[in-house]
C-alpha cells in the first residue's frame, strides 16, 4: 500500500514523514526543493511476532506501507500544493493524507485555518479533475459512439461542477473500471491529520474542523509531528515513557496505521511455514482465489482449494493437526471471502 502526504506547504509534511518512517528528512523551508521523499514501514502484527515464535521461519515478513512524501512546489506561490509533476505522482498512490496545519506558522505568523486549508485543498483536487473530465469531453465531441461514455462523464463534470468530490459518487463496478485509467484524484481514499504542538496532542479536532469532516465523509487524526518525530529518533524501548508522557497510549505510526486500515477497509491474512511466516494485506470482500493471486499469479491460475484455519484456532489448538482434529482447519473453494487473521495454505497446480 502506498500512502501519499499531501497539503499546503510548512503544514508539516515532511515533519508527519519523519513521526510516521523514523527518517530524517530535512523539514523546513530550506529542505532541498524538488526532492520527494519515500518510505517503508513495517505494520505490526501480533499474530506475525506469535507464529515466528512457533515456527521459528527463516524469514519473517510483516505487512508494509509506503509513504511518499511531497517537494515543496518549485517556484510556485505558498499557497498552491499541486504543480504537474506532484499531481502525476499523488495519481500513483492508494490513498491521500492531508497535513493540516494546526500551529501558528514559524515563517508568517499565521494562525491555523483548518476548514480553509481543507477547503482549499479539495478545490485543488477537484479542479484537476475538471480539467482532465472537460479535455476528454472535448475529444468525444470528434469521436462517435461512446455515448455511454460521455452520459458518464457528464455526470462526474455535474459533481465536480457543483465543487464536490468524486469520492462521493456511486459508481457501479462497470463504472469504475471504465475510469481506474484516469486516476481522478478527487475520488482517492482520503483522511486528514491535524498537526498541532506538543500542548495540544490530546485535545480533539476543532469542532469546525470535525464538523467539515463528517461533512465530507474523511476520518481525522490529531498528531503532535514535531514532538512524535522527536520520540521516533529514540531507541524503541525508551519511546512508551515519552508518549505517556504527553498522555499518549500508542505512538503516532501505530495510531495512523489503524486509521489508514479502517479508511482503506484492509484486513490481512497469514501464511506460515518454516520458510517463512509473513503477513498479506488485501481488501475485506477478497475471495480466496484473489488472495491466492497476491502471493503469485500462479497460485491463482492454478487454484484447487485454500486450507484455511483462524489465527485464534490455530493458537488454541496449538498445531494444524491438532486444529483439524477438532474440525477447525477448512476446506475453502475459490469464492470464499478471506476474513481478517485466516491462516491459509492454498493448494495449486501450474
Ligand atoms: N510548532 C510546531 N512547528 C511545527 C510542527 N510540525 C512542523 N513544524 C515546523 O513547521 C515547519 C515546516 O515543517 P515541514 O515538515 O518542513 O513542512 P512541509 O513543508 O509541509 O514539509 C518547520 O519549521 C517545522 O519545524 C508542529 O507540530 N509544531
Ligand atoms: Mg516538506
Amino acid at each position: 500500500m502506498k500512502v501519499g502526504i499531501v497539503g499546503f506547504p510548512r503544514s508539516g509534511k515532511t515533519t508527519i514523514f519523519n513521526a510516521l518512517t523514523e527518517q530524517e528528512a530535512q523539514v523546513g523551508s530550506f529542505a532541498e526543493p524538488g526532492a520527494v521523499h519515500l518510505g517503508t514501514i513495517k505494520v505490526p502484527d501480533a499474530r506475525v511476532d506469535e507464529l515466528a515464535r512457533r515456527f521459528r521461519p527463516r524469514k519473517v515478513t510483516y505487512a508494509e506501507i509506503v509513504f511518499v512524501d511531497f517537494p515543496a512546489p518549485l517556484g510556485s506561490s505558498s499557497s498552491s500544493a499541486l504543480d504537474p509533476t506532484t499531481i502525476a505522482q499523488m495519481r500513483d498512490v492508494d490513498a491521500l493524507v492531508q497535513v493540516v496545519r494546526g500551529f501558528v506558522d514559524p515563517l508568517t505568523a499565521e494562525p491555523p485555518a483548518p476548514v480553509r486549508d481543507l477547503e482549499a485543498f479539495k478545490s485543488e483536487l477537484v479542479l484537476n479533475d475538471l480539467m482532465i473530465v472537460e479535455r476528454r469531453l472535448e475529444r468525444l465531441k470528434k469521436e462517435k459512439g461512446k455515448e455511454r461514455e460521455r452520459a458518464l462523464l457528464e455526470r462526474l463534470k455535474q459533481t465536480l461542477d457543483a465543487e464536490q468530490a468524486l469520492r462521493r459518487m456511486e459508481w457501479t463496478a462497470e463504472e469504475a473500471t471504465a475510469l481506474a485509467g484516469f486516476g481522478f484524484l478527487s475520488r482517492k481514499p482520503f483522511m486528514a491529520v491535524w498537526n498541532v504542538g506538543e500542548e495540544h496532542a490530546r485535545e480533539p479536532l476543532p469542532p469546525e474542523m470535525q464538523a467539515w469532516l463528517e461533512q465530507e465523509g474523511v476520518p481525522g487524526l490529531v498528531l503532535a509531528g514535531q514532538i512524535e518525530m522527536e520520540i521516533a529518533k529514540l531507541p524503541e524501548q525508551d519511546r512508551p515513557a515519552f508518549l505517556a508522557d504527553l498522555g499518549l497510549a500508542s505512538s503516532a505510526r501505530e495510531r495512523f496505521i489503524r486509521m489508514a486500515y479502517e479508511l482503506l477497509d484492509l484486513i490481512s491474512f497469514l501464511t506460515a511455514g518454516e520458510d517463512e511466516v509473513r503477513a498479506w494485506t488485501i481488501r475485506r470482500g477478497t475471495t480466496a482465489v484473489k488472495a491466492a493471486g497476491k502471493i503469485h499469479s500462479d497460485i491463482e491460475r492454478g487454484f484447487i482449494r485454500a486450507e484455511v484455519v483462524a489465527f485464534e484456532d490455530f493458537v488454541h489448538y496449538g498445531s494444524e493437526a491438532k486444529a483439524r482434529e477438532a474440525g477447525k482447519l477448512r476446506l475453502e473453494g475459490k469464492d470464499y471471502v478471506v476474513r481478517d487473521g485466516d491462516m491459509i495454505h492454498f493448494r495449486f497446480n501450474v
